[in-house]
C-alpha cells in the first residue's frame, strides 16, 4: 500500500516536471537584439516583405546583391503588409531584432519606433512620387474627371491621417466622406472648374494598399459628389497596370514612381499617360525598431 503511494507521487510529480519543461519550451521568446553580435544570424539573414507583387520587392531583390548580401545568403520573405506588420510588432514587444520592407506615407512610422536604414547606392531610388496614371484617350473620352485628376495632390500628412483612419478599423468610404467634410477648400480647389459628371462612367483600379485605399476611396468619393458614375475594383499590381493598359480601366491614384513601380511603368509606359503627382516626397527601402542602434545602413546588414 505505502509503496504505490510512494509510487504514484513520484509518477505525478515527474509528470508536472515533463509538463513544466514543455510549457516553458513552449513560451520561451526568441532572444533580444544584441548589437554586440553579427547580425544577420540574429534574422536569420531575413528580411521580413509583403506580398510579391509590389514593387518594394523587386527592388528589394536588387538590394540583396548590389549589398553583398548574397554572399552571406540574405533572402526576402513573401509575406503580407498585415502580416509584416504583426510580426514587427511583435519583435519591438520583445526588443528583437526584424529587418522590414518600409514606406511613407504609411501608419507604421506612427505607430512603431522604426526608423529607415540609409540607401547611399539609391536602389530604392531618390525621390519617389505617388503619381496618377489613366489609360490613353481617357483624357478625350471624359475630359471632365480628367480635369480633376490632374488638379487632385496632397501630401503625406493629409494621406497619413486618412490611412491611420482606415487602420484603426474606419471603413474607407466613410473616411473618405469624413475627410472631404473637413476638408472643404482642398476639396474645392481640386474641383475647380470640373463639370458636372451626369452619370458619365469612372473606372479606377487600385492595389489593396493602405496608400491606394486611401487615394482611391477620396477620389472616388468626390467624384461621386461631382454625379460621376465611380467603380473602384481591386486587383494585384501587374493587372491593374494591363488593365489600365489595355482601357478597360481608367485610372489610378497609386504609382509610386519612378521606382518601386517602375518595372510596371516601362512595361506598359506606350499605352498609359501619368496624370499628375498626386502625393510627392514619398520614401521606399528597409527599417529597423530604433533600438537596433548600430544598424543605420543597409551596408550595416553585414557587419
Ligand atoms: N508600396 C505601397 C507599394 C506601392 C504602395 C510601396 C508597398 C509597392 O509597390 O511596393
Amino acid at each position: 500500500m505505502r509503496k504505490r503511494k510512494y509510487l504514484k507521487t513520484v509518477l505525478g510529480l515527474t509528470t508536472l516536471g515533463i509538463l513544466t519543461i514543455a510549457l516553458t519550451a513552449c513560451s520561451i521568446t526568441p532572444k533580444k537584439y544584441d548589437s554586440k553580435a553579427k547580425l544577420g544570424p540574429q534574422v536569420h539573414t531575413t528580411i521580413t516583405g509583403i506580398d510579391a507583387g509590389a514593387g518594394i520587392m523587386s527592388s528589394t531583390q536588387k538590394v540583396i546583391p548590389a549589398y553583398g548580401l548574397k554572399e552571406q545568403n540574405w533572402q526576402l520573405q513573401t509575406s503580407s503588409t498585415a502580416a509584416m506588420c504583426s510580426q514587427l510588432q511583435k519583435s519591438i514587444k520583445y526588443k528583437q531584432p526584424i529587418v522590414v520592407t518600409a514606406w511613407q506615407p504609411h501608419w507604421m512610422f506612427k505607430k512603431y519606433p522604426i526608423k529607415f536604414l540609409k540607401d547611399p547606392k539609391n536602389i530604392y531610388g531618390k525621390a519617389e512620387e505617388i503619381k496618377t496614371v489613366s489609360r490613353k484617350g481617357f483624357e478625350k473620352d471624359n475630359p471632365g474627371a480628367y480635369k480633376f485628376f490632374q488638379q487632385f495632390h496632397w501630401n503625406s500628412n493629409l494621406m497619413g491621417d486618412v490611412m491611420y483612419q482606415n487602420f484603426k478599423g474606419a471603413d474607407p468610404q466613410t473616411t473618405a466622406k469624413q475627410f472631404i467634410k473637413d476638408h472643404p477648400q482642398q476639396v474645392a480647389e481640386w474641383t475647380k472648374g470640373v463639370p458636372d459628371g451626369n452619370g458619365k462612367k469612372v473606372r479606377m483600379t487600385y492595389v489593396t494598399w493602405d496608400d491606394a485605399i486611401a487615394s482611391t476611396n477620396v477620389t472616388a468619393q468626390i467624384l461621386r459628389d461631382k454625379g460621376y458614375n465611380v467603380t473602384i475594383s481591386a486587383m494585384e499590381a501587374q493587372p491593374q497596370w494591363a488593365s489600365i493598359a489595355r482601357g478597360s480601366a481608367d485610372v489610378t491614384t497609386s504609382a509610386w514612381l519612378p521606382t518601386t513601380s517602375g518595372p510596371l511603368y516601362q512595361k506598359f509606359k506606350n499605352q498609359v499617360q501619368v496624370v499628375a503627382t498626386n502625393c510627392p516626397g514619398a520614401k521606399v527601402g528597409l527599417a529597423v525598431p530604433k533600438y537596433m542602434k548600430n544598424v543605420n545602413s543597409i551596408e550595416d546588414l553585414k557587419k
